[in-house]
């Protein structure tokens, strides 16, 4: 089987290197961690349909890969898959000027593309990390960020989609032209399909106009409901670009993993807002008190209190993470419940003019069940942005009907009949 993927993609591309693979086995967490025989490395579309039709043919499962970055155990091969990674796809193409789209390969890195397309355009997308995340993978799990609350997350960014289905076939959709009613929607179902549909090789994307003056503020603020308040004080003034939630124990343990002195007053809860206009719109927003940056290097440092959560909470240990959205109404009172569960220790953060919440508990392996049935029981979602992976497969029935997940299953076994994409990510075992 070797034999056959390295006449596919060139002998140098099956890496079967125990130490090479290393990196490929295991999440960005540390907590899911498997073994692959071989990761395949291929550099074209086609490359990619011969391996999947290949794979099919000799009835070998496949994890596709980007970054790695994933935060549910969903791009590792925890059952001796072979993983596919899509890195090498990693070219850009020429920014489409007048329809503000570019098309691009998955393997591209949001940092990179993000690069690439200013100073005159900008990704609409934000996460912390842009640097290993790969678009196709931002596809795959259809992902959220920091600028969701302006321009929504991936599917509203993307404007065609070329991918290769379970069964070595290739759907190419990249005219991107804004109104199209010709049939299904491919990309927008294979956009949070997690791999389980198709291999993500290239996307088209609609950029959006950069703002014109980037205001950051970092906010001491009395709790979830006083950041919930100021957020929606801000929008009445100006167009917010993100208003991000840290609450005082997460904002204390970035400040511990990265000697960094207390910004600003010290508070239950602070925000991090930013948004296109001037200083002063700040003025309209309850706040207890507020540092205030317009050049790069004061703002990027103002970010690092929140873009740092997620790397400061593993460098305590190894967290169960729940990426969960609550009913706005029903959010301060989810936070003050779900700090009570379990042993462990909560650190929480998010989006949270999305509603989106990064629960975080430390030292408590077994307290999945009481976390997602809290949220189930508010009429929230088990994964805002995340995904489902491996890791919520489980718990999938408490937000999705038994009808719903039937029409998933029959969906899969139409886009990938042999059931070898990611055959243990996002359904749950029949
Ligand atoms: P991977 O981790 O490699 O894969 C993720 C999933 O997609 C897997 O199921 C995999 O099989 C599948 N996949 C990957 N590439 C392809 C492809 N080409 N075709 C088909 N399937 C594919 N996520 C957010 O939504 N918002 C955030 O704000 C955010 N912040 C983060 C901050 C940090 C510090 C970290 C570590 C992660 C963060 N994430 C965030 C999670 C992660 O970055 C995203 O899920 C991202 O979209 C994953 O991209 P990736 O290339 O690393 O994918
Ligand atoms: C973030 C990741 C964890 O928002 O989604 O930082
Ligand atoms: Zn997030």
């Amino acid at each position: 089987v070797l034999d056959g993927l390295r006449e596919l993609v060139g002998a140098e591309h099956v890496l079967v290197d125990a130490d090479v693979r290393a990196g490929y086995e295991v999440d960005w967490t540390g907590r899911f961690r498997g073994a692959t025989p071989a990761v395949v490395r291929p550099a074209s579309v086609d490359e990619v349909a011969a391996v999947v039709a290949y794979c099919r043919a000799e009835g070998i499962a496949v994890v596709p890969q980007g970054g790695n970055t994933g935060l549910v155990g969903g791009s590792v091969p925890l059952d001796g898959e072979v993983v596919l990674s899509l890195r090498r796809l990693s070219s850009i193409g020429p920014v489409d000027d007048l329809a503000g789209q570019v098309t691009m390969g998955a393997g591209v890195t949001l940092g990179a593309l993000q690069a690439a397309v200013a100073p005159g355009w900008s990704a609409g997308l934000d996460l912390a990390a842009r640097d290993s995340a790969t678009i196709g993978g931002m596809v795959a799990t259809n992902a959220g960020g920091t600028s969701f609350v302006r321009h929504g997350g991936m599917r509203a960014r993307l404007a065609g989609i070329e991918a290769v289905l379970g069964d070595g076939s290739i759907v190419r959709h990249l005219g991107g032209l804004a109104k199209d009613n010709t049939g299904y929607d491919l990309a927008g179902l294979l956009c949070g399909s997690e791999g389980t549909l198709g291999v993500v090789t290239a996307a088209r994307l609609q950029l959006v106009v950069p703002p014109r003056n980037v205001v950051t503020a970092l906010c001491a603020v009395d709790g979830v409901e006083g950041a919930l308040r100021a957020v929606r004080q801000l929008r009445a003034a100006v167009p917010v670009d993100a208003a991000e939630l840290v609450l005082d124990e997460g904002l204390q343990l970035v400040r511990t993993h990265l000697g960094l002195p207390q910004p600003v007053t010290a508070a239950p809860a602070y925000l991090v807002l930013e948004w296109d206009g001037a200083v002063e719109a700040l003025r309209s927003v309850e706040v207890l008190d507020a540092v205030v940056a317009e050049d790069e290097g004061r703002r990027q440092a103002l970010w690092r209190y929140r873009d740092a959560q997620t790397e400061a909470v593993n460098a305590v240990g190894v967290p169960h993470k729940f990426d969960v959205t609550l009913p706005p109404p029903g959010l301060a009172r989810f936070v003050d419940e779900v700090r009570t569960l379990g042993s462990g220790t909560t650190i929480v953060f998010g989006h949270v003019a999305d509603g989106n919440l990064h629960v975080n508990v430390l030292g408590d392996d077994d307290v999945d069940d009481d976390v997602l049935r809290l949220v189930a029981g508010y009429g929230g979602s088990i994964s805002a942005e995340h995904g489902i992976g491996t890791a919520k497969k489980r718990w999938l029935h408490l937000v999705r009907s038994e009808a719903e997940i039937a029409a998933f299953r029959a969906i899969k076994r139409a886009l990938d009949p042999a059931g070898i994409l990611n055959p243990n990510v996002l359904l749950p075992p029949l």
